[in-house]
């Protein structure tokens, strides 16, 4: 089992993604068609359970698109269904402290050094493998995805980044922003400044770094920060930002 993203990711070359929300292997299989080298089946914002998520992961077969999952929560039991599933990668949500970034880390380890039950017969399949050839390489090739989207978790940073196997930070600007009482105010000062802090712990702790674009101006000023990781808006996001402006203009000529 290898994944390309990591061998990316660990060559510094970046990788571009975007969230799919909707419960839709469709959907999925058009977003691959788009050329992403990775798509976030969300689990967090949206209405995907478990038989879609397992749908939405077979949706980027025979693709160089990467599937990876972002759980609503971090539970053990929701990784573990999520990387049987075939998932090669988890981003964890509003990750506080050390304990919760560790927990989460673990939940996605195989014992002895984690505690993800074993019976990853359905991963197998996905990789084409036996379970025992895919659980020998499970752990060192599943990116886990730590996000950081809490004034007081910047705070804590430094204990958070010290949690060993954490393959890449996520910096999530809307949580981070609501926190500060400024809920989608990416230009603010303060935003901006609690940002930048995160990426300078996170670049010096020697971890790449993940954030979230909403334009592709935006995209560009992050790759140039030393973001290797981007996500592209959301699939409804970028749906209505594509549509709505072309409707209004044919409405109002
Ligand atoms: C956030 O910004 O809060 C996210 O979860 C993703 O960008
Ligand atoms: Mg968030």
């Amino acid at each position: 089992l290898t994944n390309p993203l990591k061998q990316k990711l660990a060559a510094g070359i970046p990788v571009f993604g975007t969230a799919v929300t909707a419960p839709s292997p469709h959907l999925m299989r058009t977003l691959v068609a788009c050329g992403f080298d990775w798509l976030m089946i969300d689990l967090e914002h949206g209405p995907i359970g478990p038989e879609s998520t397992q749908a939405m992961i077979n949706a980027t077969l025979e693709s160089s698109c990467t599937p990876l999952v972002r759980l609503a929560a971090g539970e053990k039991w929701m990784a573990k269904m999520a990387l049987d599933s075939g998932a090669l990668g988890l981003f964890f949500p509003l990750i506080m402290d050390a304990g919760e970034a560790n927990c989460a880390i673990r939940s996605a380890t195989y014992p002895p050094a984690g505690n993800r039950g074993f019976g990853p017969i359905h991963a197998g399949y996905r990789w084409q493998m036996s379970m025992t050839e895919y659980a020998r390489d499970a752990d060192d090739a599943i990116l886990k995805i730590i996000m950081i989207e809490h004034l007081d978790a910047v705070d804590r940073l430094e204990e958070i980044l010290s949690v060993s196997g954490i393959d890449l930070v996520f910096i999530a600007p809307y949580d981070l922003s609501q926190s500060l009482g400024l809920a989608g105010q990416f230009d603010h000062p303060r935003v901006k400044e609690t940002l930048m802090l995160a990426e300078r712990a996170v670049q010096a702790a020697g971890i790449p770094l993940g954030g979230f674009a909403g334009s592709l101006e935006a995209g560009q000023e992050m790759l140039a920060r030393g973001y290797t990781l981007l996500m592209f808006g959301y699939d409804s996001m970028l749906i209505e930002n594509a549509l709505t402006p072309v409707l209004q203009k044919l409405r109002n000529q």
